[in-house]
């Protein structure tokens, strides 16, 4: 049987600002870095603000077509309201290193952080945030000419369940809500608790995000021809015996709320790295195996077919581009291993009729994976002294894979 991909499959790989740029100071992530403990700086990061021109180059070289990167909102608009020319030249710089390259720019408006100036405002709970970021997407939107894909947010799933995790943080202080982290709690309660910290994303938070989300599409549209979507990070969830209740609620408020709000888009970004299951009580801790990944999860490339079929059928058929798919790990066999057997998977989902366009790997380099230096997800090593990039096999493997249009 062969496995060829459709043609003009897009096969690409995916960055952030603030993990590859380095010195994103205006940015609230940058700030949350200098005062909590045990936290990684990201400092210089790989010093892809003024390397991109040779991160872009790599990537053509090994042979793929397509380069997802961010804006950083943080500099656009590094003072509410004052929009920085210099920035947005900057940013239309990589958008033309892209097209001279041959390579098809997909942009992503903001990648989880903010200007710092937006979160001290009060974030997206702010009532003025959608008008907020709806004005700094059409700034955005004048150096976006030729860019043909274009998602509004990455993960604001995951985004709202921070904010879900924190209001509820926020509520144990003032008493009103009990945290089985309280002193009593045994260490089952504790562990379930923190297993569950970021399991949850209440409803109403995603339905603020949609809302935001579908009126910063409107801008797109308006002001560009690009496709607009966003991007959803899909936790594969499955039910363990017992579980579905509780896996029909939390996939609710932490997927497919974000699904729904997709419907009417251009296109939809899936994330996927790792499966879980769901019982009575939350989330089911990752089994230990000697193959998970360096962040903890379980090693499960079926994992992105199971995002897509679920994302297919959640949006109505809303067409999917795969912006995020990888694994955390310092064995490069593995990484190729892995992505093989995704992108099986991810194969028998277009046989069966989804509508795919296109695959970008997380990611180009190893960065800076918020907070820690340590979980290596990239095609490419960085030397973080002198910013020398080597290659790994898995560059060649995929971008081999991108040239035949075909796995092996
Ligand atoms: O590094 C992140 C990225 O910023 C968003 N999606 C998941 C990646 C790996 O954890």
């Amino acid at each position: 049987m062969t496995t060829a991909f459709p043609n003009g499959f897009l096969w690409g790989a995916s960055t952030a600002g603030h993990q590859i740029e380095g010195n994103n100071v205006n940015s609230d992530w940058w700030a949350r870095e200098q005062v909590t403990p045990g936290m990684d700086l990201s400092g210089d990061a790989c010093d892809s603000y003024h390397r991109y021109g040779e991160d872009i180059a790599l990537l053509a070289e090994a042979g793929l077509d397509s380069y997802r990167f961010s804006f950083e909102w943080s500099r656009i608009e590094p003072i509410e309201g004052r929009f920085s020319r210099a920035e947005l030249a900057h940013y239309r710089r990589i958008v033309d290193a892209c097209l001279e390259a041959g390579v098809t720019p997909v942009v992503t408006l903001q990648h989880f952080t903010t200007p710092q100036w937006f979160a001290e405002a009060g974030g997206w709970s702010a009532p003025d945030a959608s008008d907020k970021f709806a004005r700094y997407v059409a700034e955005a939107c004048t150096v976006l000419d030729g860019v043909e894909w274009v998602a509004t947010m990455n993960e604001p799933n995951m985004q709202a369940a921070i904010m879900t995790a924190m209001k509820r943080m926020q509520q144990s202080a003032d008493g009103s809500w009990t945290s089985p982290t309280v002193e009593h709690a045994t260490d089952e309660e504790r562990q379930r608790a923190s297993r569950n910290f970021l399991a949850n994303a209440d409803p109403e938070i995603g339905r603020m995000f949609v809302r935001i989300h579908h009126a910063a599409r409107a801008v797109v549209r308006e002001k560009t021809s690009a496709k607009v979507g966003w991007t959803i990070a899909a936790g594969a969830l499955t039910a363990a015996p017992g579980g579905e209740e509780k896996l029909a609620e939390i996939r609710y408020g932490k997927e497919d709320v974000f699904w729904e709000g997709s419907r009417g888009d251009d296109f939809v970004g899936v994330q996927a790295y790792s499966s879980q299951e769901v019982d009575a009580h939350g989330l089911v801790p990752h089994p230990v195996s000697p193959d998970n990944t360096l962040v903890g999860t379980a090693y499960r490339p079926d994992s992105l077919a199971m995002a897509v079929r679920h994302a297919w059928e959640v949006t109505g058929g809303v067409p999917v581009l795969i912006t995020e798919n990888g694994i955390a790990t310092k064995d490069d066999e593995q990484r190729i291993r892995y992505t093989d057997e995704a992108l099986q998977g991810l194969h028998d989902t277009i046989e069966e009729g989804v509508d795919v366009r296109g695959y970008l790997h997380w990611t180009l380099l190893d960065n800076y994976e918020w907070g820690h230096w340590e979980p290596t997800f990239g095609l490419i090593a960085v030397d973080r002294e002198t910013f020398v990039r080597t290659p790994k096999p898995s560059l060649g493997w995929l971008g081999d894979v991108a040239r035949r249009n075909a796995l092996a």
